[in-house]
């Protein structure tokens, strides 16, 4: 603790000189803010005492679980060190060169060079300015266009809200800057339900294919997508879906970027979600469970065919980077992360162990009335909320009311979920036991309750 102020003290200040991201700060009040102090394992403390289960991973990012002193000792070590230099101007030093060779080992075989940042964001304004320049550097200016798909999120600056599909951002500060096409979401429950699954996969991918011929191929540059939409809901699309989009790929003189920031590091139950769906990408964006959170990192892994191009004695300089760029704290905090994450055989634990185990269980809270849909891949999982389970042409409007008091009830029970529109998400540590899944899915169930009583109490359902 850096003080003994009072909670109450604390969120004094907090309203009175910080802006949180993403909130409505007329609307916070300063006795809803809640005081995080510690965590250790799957388990958060906050300053009153009360413990909560992390179902969120922090912010979709503490694969290998709070508290562990490996890194911790890490970035120490590294601190005391070389606490910081940069690697510009032919400067390189041992931690981001152990964690680019370390990338290479466990990234798909096409990759094995890796550019670095501080977030998802960055990596993904990265990527923007590669694949324009890689298309410049092939001779051929004109592919400039990106295809991206609504209800995405590609990150919070300029480049990463305008290649993200949302809404409510591209409303504020004038975007999507120019270039940018989005194209349908492979979300079947929210809008494919007058088709079966797999004929809605189906159709959502061929998107691609349209918005291609309507730009003209010779002006597309790139398609990018997450794996598994996280923040647009965990959407998980319907099996036909991939295939279909590596149908029309393989087809196509585009590049493919696949967004891992959360799919990443083991998340679907593969080390990368592209790995899950056999896709091929040219770049990936890696951050969050690239160091689990404990320091902020970035990176952006290149494909042979686009670091070759970039190698390319006629490419020149590519006049990119950022102060931070393979910072080496967070370069040994990255390393004892992954080597965590491979050494105790975390990936196959969610693939064949609490994955599994987890999914079972979660998926069986369909049979609660609020509940519309449960699903979950690798350690990822949704539940669709609506008003009675038994017709499910029914959603709660407006919408996103629901969801919230569903989270607010779920911080309470000591469960950390997040509310998307009306559904509830989950994306624990991998580090999660079968006795804490238990209490996850029960605390979950009781989330449930206590929403369904008070939508009762207020008429709002049956
Ligand atoms: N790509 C994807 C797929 C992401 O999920 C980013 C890029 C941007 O990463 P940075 O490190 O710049 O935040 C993200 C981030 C939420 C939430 O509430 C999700 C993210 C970030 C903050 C909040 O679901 N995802």
């Amino acid at each position: 603790m850096l003080s003994n102020r009072s909670t109450d003290d604390l969120r004094a200040l907090d309203a009175a000189h910080h802006l949180h991201p993403f909130t409505d700060h007329g609307a916070l009040a300063p006795a809803e803010r809640r005081i995080i102090t510690r965590a250790d394992g799957v388990w958060l403390w906050d300053s009153e005492g009360n413990r909560m289960l992390d179902g969120m991973a922090g912010l979709w990012c503490v694969q290998v679980g709070h508290g562990r002193q490996e890194i911790v000792e890490a970035v120490r070590a590294q601190m005391s060190e070389l606490a910081y230099y940069n690697t510009f101007f032919k400067t390189s030093h041992e931690p981001v060169i152990e964690l680019s060779r370390l990338l290479a080992e466990l990234t798909p075989p096409q990759f094995e060079m890796f550019f670095f940042g501080s977030s998802g964001s960055d990596a993904n304004d990265t990527i923007l300015r590669m694949v324009r320049t890689y298309w410049d550097i092939m001779g051929r200016p004109d592919k400039k266009t990106v295809i991206s798909r609504r209800n995405a999120y590609h990150g919070s600056t300029v480049a990463g809200a305008s290649l993200g599909g949302m809404a409510a951002m591209h409303a504020q500060s004038g975007l999507p800057i120019p270039g940018i096409v989005h194209i349908a979401q492979p979300y079947w429950f929210g809008e494919g339900r007058h088709m079966a699954p797999d004929e809605f996969g189906i159709a959502a991918a061929r998107d691609l294919e349209r918005a291609i011929d309507a730009v003209g191929e010779d002006k597309v540059a790139a398609f990018i997508a997450e794996p598994i939409q996280g923040a647009g809901g965990v959407v998980i699309p319907p099996d036909s879906y991939w295939p279909e989009i590596r149908r029309i790929l393989a087809e196509r003189d585009i590049l493919f970027v696949s967004d891992e920031v959360i799919c990443g590091f083991g998340r679907t139950g593969q080390w990368f979600g592209c790995e899950t769906y056999a896709t091929q990408p040219d770049f990936m964006a890696l951050a969050k469970g690239l160091t689990s959170g404990y320091l902020p990192a970035g990176a952006v892994a290149v494909s042979r065919r686009v670091a070759a191009a970039f190698h390319d004695s006629g490419a020149g300089e590519f006049f990119h980077g950022y102060t931070y760029s393979g910072h080496p704290a967070s370069s040994a905090a990255a390393i004892a992360n992954l080597r965590i994450i491979r050494d105790e055989k975390l990936v196959e634990r969610v693939r064949e162990d609490i994955g599994p185990y987890l999914r079972e269980r979660w998926l069986a809270l369909a049979d609660h009335v609020l509940v519309g849909e449960a699903r979950m891949t690798g350690l990822i999982g949704a539940l669709e909320l609506v008003p009675d389970n038994a017709d499910l042409s029914r959603r709660f409007a407006p919408v996103g009311q629901v969801g919230t008091l569903a989270r607010d009830f779920s911080f309470r029970n000591g469960l950390v979920m997040r509310a998307v529109r009306d559904s509830l998400i989950i994306a624990p540590p991998l580090v999660l036991s079968h006795a804490e899944a238990d209490e996850l899915v029960a605390l979950a169930r009781r989330t449930l309750d206590d929403t369904w009583a008070a939508l009762k109490r207020d008429g709002r359902v049956r």
